[in-house]
């Protein structure tokens, strides 16, 4: 009785006098979270840059709090992306990789975060929330054949959907160069026209009479030449038709998309997504396709910047947050929705040509980039949290934080209290809020693909940062600061340096990892090789236990690990591949009449902000059951490539 009495009394104190009624005092708040591509921490105006002009990103975290040791769980877009959904770091889910690849190369791959995985998403749509995802997945689409869409972000608790089921990359653009394995490209090439070569050969000796060759021999090696070609042509050369597509929930409507018009039709789709969702709780995560190469060029904002085609991007995605922004507390939603603002992972030093010189991003201070195993440059990355009225204006976080934390936080606002798996992250609001002052990482882990290449230890009675590195990638060539021969590093092999005793680092007072400690100049140095040492024992050993035990907390558990990121689940098959029209002519063009009309005038004027309603009515309640394919993802069952014997080919490595 009394709570019945006090609770509206509470709520008009607190809300001075709004509508508001006992129950939403309870309610739950919205996510916003924006996540751009390869956006390194030094490209921004409020973690240091002075040229690049980011003032509503500055803007963010001046009304909020910024995270200055905000690390991703990988350097690369899949791993990033999957431990960042998960809570985990993404060997949990298989999606690292022992080899050259790392990331998910094609849309007709098998590879994706496995359907068994539990999503932020997934939760938080169990806690009743409407979800959706606006832009990149990057995360696979596609088991056993075209449309079973196990890996599909409906499928992962995303009820809306609308975006890259792949990413933005240069194959998008012709003319920009290509991003997938250019070496076997080349190779195929070779290959192709030694067959073709000898054909010809044949041919004319048979033709001249000077030996006596076969007919069948010409004919298979005819047959040879023609497969060669085939299996390089049509998986390569039509790359922007088979990974460029647009989806919205189950259908292709895009193919291939017209990038000149993505981000407008992805800021649209965002600002109506909060806004057909501001009566009730929704999360949002707008995972931009900017800043990935190729550079979009748009005229509004060509030119603008001091640094070329990057920074008018840059400042392209700056206005674009901004009107995210403005949708929010257009809507009075400020007050009840977090937003949340960071990159997947840095910036990608090696991607620059000639002409533009380096289009790849600037990670400040901090030593390597995308695609560098553990070195900070690309696993630093901005964090900025917003809550007028729940977090201190201002305030600015020192300690380390995860990317993966996110997951834990979330759930914590929905007040998800339901068992769960081991979680890698922690909930940031006690540090968010100045509760406590100190983060519960005090270890850290950092992944080059599948091998534990590096860590950080926080100790509880200092304020240092200690990282090792257990190997480094070999820059190339040799002097570099990235590994420029291959585009990125690899982290097997002869591409790394092992270290034995491993390099150790003070990042409190070497941030940007240049002057190793040494035993003699540092008093702690055995105490802090062998600390962090048993830290990885102990992180391994949680490892394992998922393979080995069979009753845990949540039945997924038991399910082994597959390595997603193997050659037979990353190249292409034609039966995978998602399509609109009849297989292999597939193309299609969504009707944007809509967006054009609101997007370009936007963007011409920079203002108007006016969001018209959808010209069909989206349904942000989209269930995976209702296009039930005939494989359902709960019957996939892949052949088992676990990772067990992987993992001890890298313990065997480091050790
Ligand atoms: C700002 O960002 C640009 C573009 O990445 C970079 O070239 C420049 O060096 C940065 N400036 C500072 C002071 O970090
Ligand atoms: C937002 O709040 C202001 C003042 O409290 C009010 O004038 C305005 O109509 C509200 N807008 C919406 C969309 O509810
Ligand atoms: C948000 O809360 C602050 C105080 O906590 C209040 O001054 C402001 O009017 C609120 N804004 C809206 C749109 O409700
Ligand atoms: C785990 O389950 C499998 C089959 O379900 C069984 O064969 C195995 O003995 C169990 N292992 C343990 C450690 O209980
Ligand atoms: C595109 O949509 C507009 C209005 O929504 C309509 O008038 C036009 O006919 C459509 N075009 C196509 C090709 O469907
Ligand atoms: C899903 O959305 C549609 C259209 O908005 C609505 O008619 C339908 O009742 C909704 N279904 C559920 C289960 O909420
Ligand atoms: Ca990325």
């Amino acid at each position: 009785m009394r709570s019945s009495v006090l609770a509206p009394l509470l709520s008009l104190l607190l809300t001075a006098g709004g509508h508001v009624t006992g129950e939403e005092v309870d309610k739950k708040p919205n996510f916003v979270l924006m996540m751009v591509d390869d956006l390194g921490i030094g490209d921004i105006g409020c973690y240091g840059n002075d040229t690049i002009r980011s003032p509503n990103i500055d803007r963010l975290a001046s009304e909020g709090v910024k995270l200055t040791q905000h690390i991703a769980a990988a350097p690369l877009c899949s791993p990033s992306r999957a431990a960042f959904m998960t809570g985990r770091y993404a060997i949990r889910s298989g999606m690292v990789s022992t080899g050259r690849v790392q990331v998910l190369l094609f849309l007709g791959g098998s590879g994706g975060l496995p359907p068994s995985e539990t999503t932020f998403a997934k939760r938080l749509q169990q806690q009743g929330y409407t979800t959706g995802l606006i832009g990149k997945w990057h995360l696979g689409l596609n088991c056993e054949h075209r449309g079973d869409h196990c890996h599909h972000p409906n499928q992962h608790g995303f009820s809306y959907f609308y975006g890259l089921p792949f990413t933005l990359f240069n194959d998008c653009v012709p003319g920009e160069g290509s991003d997938v394995l250019v070496n076997l490209q080349h190779s195929l090439y070779n290959l192709t026209l030694l067959l073709g070569l000898g054909l010809f050969t044949m041919v004319c000796v048979r033709v001249l009479g000077l030996y006596q060759v076969s007919l069948w021999l010409l004919v298979l090696f005819f047959l040879l030449s023609v497969a060669a070609a085939a299996v390089w042509i049509v998986p390569f050369k039509f790359l922007q038709t088979w990974n460029c597509i647009i989806m919205r929930n189950q259908d292709v409507v895009e193919q291939p998309m017209t990038v000149e018009t993505l981000p407008q039709r992805l800021l649209a789709e965002a600002q109506n997504f909060i806004k057909r969702n501001a009566d009730h709780p929704f999360l949002l995560l707008f995972s931009l396709a900017h800043i990935h190469t190729p550079l979009f060029k748009s005229p509004a904002f060509a030119g603008r910047s001091r640094h070329g085609r990057y920074g008018d991007n840059l400042e392209e995605v700056d206005w674009i947050i901004g009107k995210v922004t403005e949708t929010v507390d257009s809507l009075n939603l400020s007050n009840n929705t977090l937003m949340y603002f960071t990159s997947d992972h840095g910036g990608h030093l090696e991607d620059s040509d000639s002409l533009i010189g380096q289009k790849g991003g600037w990670n400040g201070k901090y030593k390597g980039g995308k695609a560098m195993g553990g070195w900070e440059g690309g696993i630093r990355v901005p964090g900025i949290f917003r809550w007028p009225g729940r977090l201190t204006a201002g305030k600015v976080v020192d300690e380390p934080t995860s990317l993966m934390d996110l997951y834990p936080t979330l759930k914590y606002l929905a007040k998800d209290t339901k068992p769960d798996r081991h979680s890698d992250g922690f909930n940031l609001m006690p540090l968010l809020e100045g509760k406590v002052a100190r983060s519960e990482h005090t270890f850290m882990f950092h992944y080059c693909g599948a091998y534990m290449n590096a860590a950080r230890w926080h100790p509880p009675d200092s304020g240092s940062i200690f990282k090792v590195h257990f190997f480094t990638p070999n820059f190339s060539p040799l002097g570099a600061g990235g590994c420029y021969n291959t585009k990125v590093c690899f982290c097997h092999g002869e591409y790394v340096t092992q270290h034995r005793p491993p390099l150790l680092f003070d990042l409190y007072h070497d941030p940007s990892e240049s002057h190793p400690l040494m035993p003699d100049t540092e008093p702690r140095y055995a105490e802090i090789l062998e600390q962090i040492s048993r830290a990885v024992e102990r992180h391994e050993q949680t490892l394992e236990q998922k393979e080995t035990s069979n009753d845990s907390a949540s039945s997924t558990e038991t399910v082994r690990v597959q390595n997603q990121m193997t050659w037979d689940r990353i190249l292409w098959r034609p039966w995978l591949q998602p399509c609109c029209g009849t297989f292999p002519f597939c193309g299609c063009k969504e009707n944007a009449t809509h967006f054009k009309g609101f997007g370009f005038r936007m963007w011409r004027f920079g203002h108007g902000a006016e969001i018209r309603p959808a010209t069909q009515p989206h349904r942000d309640n989209f269930s995976t059951s209702r296009k039930q394919s005939p494989v359902s993802p709960k019957g996939f069952k892949p052949r088992n490539l676990n990772m067990g014997a992987e993992r001890s080919h890298r313990l065997g490595n480091r050790r």
